[in-house]
């Protein structure tokens, strides 16, 4: 028999009792939804969604220390990766950071250029189609 609805609320974690707590879904997690499909169907072309480059551009104010501060913070770049990137940039004008789906890349390059900002840089970055 299960236990009472009290009892039962009681044994909960405590962060289920305060309001931070949401939870995600009414379904059960063995909930499968009929209409899934793991085939496409036969003659139905499905593509992959189109890659976006983020790019950063160089320029003459932004300190080395910022840009690779930045690099690692928001593409998880370890500081030699973050380094090589950031020479680049300063040596060609562009470098290639990453590739991301369209909606990751602007996300990060708007992110990047924010945190430059607001230390009152002006460091820029853009996303592009990849071919
Ligand atoms: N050129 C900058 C300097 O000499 C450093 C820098 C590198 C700035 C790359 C932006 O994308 C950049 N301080």
């Amino acid at each position: 028999m299960p236990p009472p609805a009290a009892v039962a609320f009681a044994r909960l974690p405590a962060y289920i009792h305060r309001e931070q707590y949401v939870r995600p879904c009414n379904r059960p997690k063995s909930f499968v939804m009929s209409d899934t499909r793991l085939k496409p169907r036969p003659g139905v072309k499905v593509e992959r969604p189109k890659l976006h480059k983020v790019i950063l551009i160089n320029d003459d104010f932004t300190p080395r220390e910022f840009v690779v501060t930045v690099l690692k913070a928001v593409f998880s770049m370890s500081e030699d990766q973050a380094h090589r990137v950031m020479i680049t940039a300063h040596q060609r004008g562009v470098c290639v950071v990453a590739v991301f789906t369209k909606d990751v890349a602007e996300t990060k390059a708007t992110m990047a250029m924010d945190a430059a900002k607001a230390a009152g840089f002006p460091l820029l970055f853009t996303t592009e189609p990849e071919e």
